[in-house]
């Protein structure tokens, strides 16, 4: 079962980068909690399932980090020193230890770290309500650990997010839409095939930043994929999920909407048609005999040529809930995507605007969604370009559960090839005030379901891992996934703490390579936005790929995203005094922020007006003159980026510096190729000069 091109590299499974965030820690003498703990577990129950993961885990991460082999034992000896794992109400060992007001704070998945010390001995409790909630506990015991922080007072966590999910694009041939690390881990050659022991790595990474979800098909549903709901493909699923259930990790499929003609040879998908929902109630018991905790079903239906409820004159609510109530008997979820919009627009139409579609299509469906489906919405009103304002969805749905899809897959982003760290971006989404129901209705607090009290609520990252030796391409790409976890484990989290862990946990914990890496990173959003689209327009990618500078690539398309550059000006006019009323969907006072040019945020300037170029901005520039500083700067920032890693060289671990190394020269090179194609650009079309004189072509 072994494949590709990562096996070929040999022992890569040995290497540090494969170690990812889940590293070794130096051997570490007595701190925290003393050693004297580490060296007994004691676990009441049988330790199998996941509350066996969890011991394993920690008898691992305590092998690493203090060469001890601990004894896992079933009872407490009253005067040993232990560290003591088990579930609340049934774990005999724990009771007596836990606070009945901390086990009061926290839901089915959180945890309780609970330190005793007294002269005789030291205790260290983990304890959660279940096994997961033990293993999430376990993993930020060996997280204090791994970073040498202190363990003395109780630690009292719970998940924000009901669901924390990655979705995968991959497809059955072994490729992945928009995958820039390699080749799928779960297929090849039109058949589902893996290394089980990558896909338990795989889990352990993802468990141990908390996420308890995953979709392991491209959510455009080709031929092969359709068929996966099929006994041919169920029981290698199944095994699947079994690697994934022993992290608590529920597994979810893509399905296409018109399976029952294709599988099931019905001659309709009619929503509406009794047959049709017979045959996908079959197929709802068909799957859970093979898989009884399987998640659910993604769909993304009338969107981009896929096949959805309009061609039988039905809405999205009659899809979504026909597949919901096939799951409803076995606990499952329907995930319905709302990324739908007119792809075959003309672009001399200038009315018809891409940004209102999600909104304009979902919202009259507000309050008829029954209560398993949840609406997937992209974090802005287009396609994860590098800036965009937030969808009007969030807080135009009240009475819909919904979850927040972020693309950790840098597929605007520069690939994996070019180091551009989500995290700040997607915080800015999270702390997004919508003013649905006043000060305060942030993005974070409806995603999560809170703030309209709904029954389930999340967020998705479209994940950016593949068979690579170092699972994201470029090494530093990692931080993304480990920051998409954490942030969807807790929204609250700030961008600064979630590095500073990760560059600790990855890089180890000299002062200087933290900061520097830090740095490197929290700092590499602006960068890439300074020399890519500017000021919110988006696109000016290459079509198809969507890597390197085309202004016009998208000009003159069917695909709705424009930017009418002319010898004037730029920008696309969204107000409802004179543009396309997109700004309308928003809540006051963002709508007026966004309708007024003079209080619109610098950065989404060009996304709600069209300006001329001598339009000045909040900063005091022209937007012509912000256009060619920022392209200017952005490849000098690129520059002083590579130094500082180059100044590393020593410090860190020579194969992961070359590596990243040759990620920044290909990030140098591109980045100049962005900025005179840009800057070339805007100077052809306006004729105006640098004030500086620099050079443009
Ligand atoms: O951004 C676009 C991508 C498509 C993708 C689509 C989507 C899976 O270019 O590759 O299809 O979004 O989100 O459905």
């Amino acid at each position: 079962m072994t494949y590709g091109n990562s096996s070929a590299r040999g022992g890569y499974r040995q290497s540090l980068d494969y170690s990812a965030w889940l590293q070794p820690a130096p051997l570490l003498s007595g701190n925290l909690v003393e050693v004297a703990p580490w060296a007994r577990i004691v676990v009441a129950d049988h330790a199998e399932g996941v509350l066996g993961t969890a011991v394993r885990e920690l008898s691992r991460g305590i092998r690493e980090a203090y060469a001890i082999d601990p004894k896992v034992e079933a009872s407490l000896r009253d005067d040993a020193s232990a560290v003591i794992v088990g579930v609340i109400g049934r774990t005999a060992a724990i009771d007596g230890w836990i606070s009945p007001h901390h086990a009061d704070a926290i839901d089915d998945e959180g945890y309780i770290i609970q330190p005793i010390l007294s002269e005789n001995r030291s205790l260290l409790v983990v304890a959660g309500k279940s096994e997961v909630g033990c293993l999430y506990g376990v993993f930020h015991v060996l997280r204090l650990v791994r970073t040498a922080q202190p363990l003395t007072e109780p630690i009292v966590e719970t998940p924000i997010n009901p669901l924390r999910m990655v979705n995968h694009w991959d497809n059955a041939d072994g490729s992945i839409e928009r995958g820039y690390a390699g080749k799928s881990l779960f297929y090849r050659n039109g058949d589902i095939q893996y290394s089980p022991n990558r896909i338990t790595d795989y889990a352990r990474l993802l468990a141990s930043v908390g996420i308890n979800a995953i979709s392991i098909n491209n959510v455009n549903v080709h031929e092969v994929e359709t068929k996966f709901i099929t006994e041919d493909y169920l029981p290698s699923i199944a095994r699947l999920a079994e690697l994934f259930r022993a992290y608590g990790i529920r597994i979810f499929l893509s399905v296409n909407f018109a399976a029952p003609i294709e599988v099931g040879k019905l001659l309709t998908a009619d929503p509406l048609d009794r047959d049709v929902q017979a045959w996908w109630d079959d197929t709802a018991v068909r799957i859970y005999r093979h898989i009884p905790d399987f998640g659910g079903f993604l769909v993304k239906a009338d969107s981009e040529f896929r096949p959805g409820p309009f061609t039988y004159g039905r809405n999205h609510a009659d899809g979504a809930n026909m597949l919901a109530r096939s799951l409803r008997p076995f606990g499952g979820l329907l995930i319905w995507r709302c990324f739908v919009y007119n792809c075959l627009q003309d672009w001399r139409d200038r009315q018809t605007d891409r940004a209102r579609a999600a909104y304009d299509h979902f919202v009259p469906l507000d309050g008829t969604f029954d209560d398993n489906v949840l609406l997937q919405i992209k974090n802005g009103p287009m396609d994860f370009q590098v800036r965009e304002p937030v969808s009007p969805l969030f807080g135009g749905l009240q009475e819909t559960n919904q979850m927040l899809e972020v693309q950790i897959t840098q597929e605007y982003t520069g690939q994996q090839k070019h180091l551009c760290y989500l995290v700040p971006q997607w915080k800015e989404v999270l702390d997004f005030d919508t003013f649905a129901r006043g000060e305060g209705s942030t993005v974070a607090r409806i995603a999560s379901g809170e703030l309209f009290g709904r029954t389930t609520g999340g967020m998705v990252g479209v994940v950016n891992v593949g068979d690579d030796g170092n699972w994201t391409g470029h090494s530093l790409a990692q931080a993304n996934l480990y920051g998409f976890g954490r942030l969807a484990w807790n929204p609250q989290l700030s961008s600064e703490t979630i590095t500073d862990e990760w560059v600790r946990l990855t890089y180890g914990l000299n002062d200087r390579v933290v900061q520097t890496i830090s740095q490197l990173l929290l700092s590499s959003w602006r960068t890439y936005e300074n020399y890519t689209a500017p000021l919110g327009v988006g696109w000016m990618v290459n079509p198809g790929h969507h890597y390197g500078p085309n202004p016009d690539g998208y000009e003159y398309s069917k695909w709705g995203t424009y930017h009418y550059a002319d010898c004037k000006g730029i920008g696309v006019d969204r107000t409802e005094e004179w543009g396309t009323g997109y700004v309308g969907q928003y809540h006051s006072p963002n709508r007026e922020r966004y309708e007024s040019l003079a209080d619109c945020p610098d950065e989404l300037l060009l996304f709600f007006h069209h300006v001329p170029y001598r339009h000045q901005l909040k900063s005091g520039k022209s937007v012509i003159q912000h256009i060619y500083d920022t392209h200017f700067e952005g490849v000098e920032q690129v520059r002083d980026m590579m130094s500082k890693w180059r100044e590393l060289s020593g410090l860190i671990d020579a194969d992961r510096h070359q590596a990243v190394m040759e990620r920044f020269e290909i990030q140098f090179q591109d980045a100049k190729e962005w900025r005179d194609v840009i800057n070339t650009y805007f100077y052809r079309k306006s004729g105006i000069p640098d004030e500086h004189g620099r050079t443009i072509y």
